[in-house]
């Protein structure tokens, strides 16, 4: 590729709805991949036999419609000058190993979070870059299993490379306060040494009409420095679903006496507080009640690999039905439906990768660290989006159990480590056998009454909330995570029969007239956005019919069933 092309890319580039950089140089490696499905993930190919898109999911190319196994990708990229890469990977589903110029040089294990790989001093030059990418349900994974919802095999999200300077700031920590009506933050800059010197290294940031210094460190060879600093902002507005005033934050790096900076790294900020009192919810000390969806990252044409235009025609229809916030069922979701959600002002429940695993599956002895990855992925990636208002962990897991109850506080209390200015929750089918409702800020109840049972919705709802109130839960705020009916797009019956799209609509009916005037709920999440894809399976996901989960408002392909109606009376009565 000539470097004209190279050039135009990198203008285009769309990791993010803003620019991370002005000075460090970053190339986004969207296009054309080689591709080959391997046997074994061993060794790399010498043949590659087809071509796929990164991003991308290989079931979108006729020939891996269903393939669950082992590919191998090849790009070759062009490096200008001697120095350090940085590679950035947002998503490989669900297993990648990489390789530069055929040397193993990194792995990842999750499709929903991303992780970095540096090399240093890389040589002028091409360069060629592998990938084998894993998707099978095998020993080495503990969340990724078959399930409600599809595992899709590819690198599913961009990739990037940076070309780095020897010291450069890693990441940035903001977290707002308000006090005495004036809003302050934190801001934290982890800088990092990949160099063989000490660096003596100063921080300069600037957020709208403000500069300031962050201050200075020494950073060792090979070591990661940080610096706090706590300001006054006292000319912002605070972003608010309403509202969603964002900003910039630009952070500079300087080293030892140079005058201009080497490095520099963009966050987007917003100035608002997330509070659990009285029973309630307060954004920015405003009580609110979630109006939502539960949405899968999954569409026919595209698999997980969502394209920025398919996630705003998803917002817009979430937004068309009145809905204020989403829950990014059952994974981190793609950084650009999080910035998204940032512009509209859009609420984010975001909750780590895990569905429906029993105690056997907990057990498994990768789960404690594949899930203390996501959660330090999922934390630090997304710190900083004004529009997550909710970490969660471990949809329907054995949270009834005491064994599962010491996970449950381990992951809870790792988060709370990296973040405690989020409450956290997760959504739970244990009814009155629930044990962790007194490690979590909000409970979380999912349940679908009339759908696989016959309860009434407001009745079930209130005893929910008396199981709360013994089991740990007393005083605090209450979500319905989960709740739905399937309904079969097009199948139309005046016999109203489960699974028409006239029943479907019924029992949303229900169940919305009962959460939307409960008083003491701060929210509901419909189960679900749109359909999605499951895994081909026996047991009770054979009962998927056309394996998918057909409880979407809209299809797989968006067209809404009569139920869109329903919810958007529902949701936009109250708005
Ligand atoms: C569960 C689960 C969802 C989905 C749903 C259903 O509550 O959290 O992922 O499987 O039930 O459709 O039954």
């Amino acid at each position: 590729m000539n470097r004209s092309i190279n050039k135009l890319l990198e203008v285009f580039a769309m990791l993010r709805l803003f620019p991370n950089n002005k000075i460090r140089q970053v190339r986004e490696l969207e296009g054309d991949w080689d591709f080959q499905p391997l046997e074994s993930a061993e060794r790399l190919p010498v043949h590659y036999g087809y071509r796929l898109p990164v991003p991308g999911c290989w079931e979108m190319h006729p020939a891996f419609s269903t393939y669950r196994g082992k590919g191998a990708y090849r790009t070759r990229i062009t490096v200008e000058k001697h120095g350090a890469l940085r590679l950035l990977f947002k998503g490989i589903s669900h297993t990648g190993i990489v390789f530069l110029n055929g040397v193993r040089i990194g792995e990842h294990y999750n499709a929903y979070t991303p992780f970095e790989l540096i090399v240093r001093n890389v040589k002028p030059g091409e360069h060629e870059l592998a990938v084998i990418v894993d998707n099978t349900f095998s020993e080495a994974s503990a969340l990724h299993v078959p399930n409600d919802y599809y595992t899709y095999g590819g690198i599913i999200r961009p990739v990037a490379i940076e070309f780095i300077p020897d010291t450069f700031i890693e990441r940035i920590e903001f977290t707002p306060h308000f006090s005495k009506g004036i809003w302050s933050a934190d801001i934290k800059a982890y800088v990092r040494n990949v160099g063989e010197s000490e660096a003596v290294l100063h921080v300069h940031g600037k957020l709208g009409n403000s500069s300031f210094a962050l201050g200075s460190l020494v950073v060792k060879p090979r070591a990661t420095g940080v610096l706090t600093l706590n300001r006054k902002f006292t000319a912002v507005l605070p972003w608010s679903g309403k509202h969603p005033q964002l900003y910039l934050l630009e952070l500079q790096l300087l080293s030892g006496e140079q005058v201009e900076p080497v490095d520099d790294l963009i966050e987007r900020v917003g100035f608002r507080t997330v509070t659990t009192e009285h029973g309630a919810i307060q954004i920015n000390g405003e009580d609110i009640v979630f109006k939502g969806f539960n949405r899968h990252e999954d569409h026919p044409l595209v698999g997980a690999a969502i394209p920025y235009q398919l996630m705003v025609q998803d917002l817009e229809l979430m937004l068309d039905m009145g809905a204020n916030a989403v829950r990014t069922s059952h994974y981190p979701n793609d950084e650009r439906f999080l910035d998204l959600c940032d512009e509209r002002g859009v609420y984010v429940w975001e909750e780590n990768h895990a569905r429906g695993l029993s105690i056997e599956q907990m057990r498994h002895p990768l789960f404690a660290k594949q899930c203390a990855d996501c959660n330090r992925e999922m934390v630090e990636s997304h710190y900083n989006h004004p529009g997550i208002i909710i970490w969660a962990i471990l949809n329907e897991c054995a949270s009834d159990l005491l064994e599962g109850k010491e996970m449950y506080r381990t992951q809870l209390s790792q988060i709370r480590g990296m973040d405690a200015s989020r409450p956290l929750s997760f959504a739970s089918h244990q009814r009155d056998r629930e044990l962790c409702f007194d490690l979590v800020d909000i409970v979380s109840f999912n349940l679908y009454p009339q759908w696989y049972d016959d309860e009434d919705p407001r009745e079930l709802c209130i005893q929910a909330r008396s199981w709360a109130d013994v089991a740990g839960g007393l005083g605090k705020p209450m979500i319905m995570s989960e709740f739905g009916a399937d309904g079969y797009y097009g199948y139309r019956d005046p016999s109203r029969v489960k699974g028409t799209e006239e029943r479907q609509g019924d029992i949303l009916e229900q169940n919305l007239k009962a959460y939307t005037s409960l008083s003491f709920l701060s929210g509901m999440f419909i189960w679900q956005f749109c359909d999605c894809r499951v895994t081909e399976g026996l047991g009770w996901l054979l009962g998927r019919a056309g394996t998918q989960n057909s409880k979407g408002i809209v299809d797989r392909y968006r067209r809404p069933k009569l139920a869109y109606a329903v919810v958007q009376q529902y949701y936009k009565q109250t708005e």
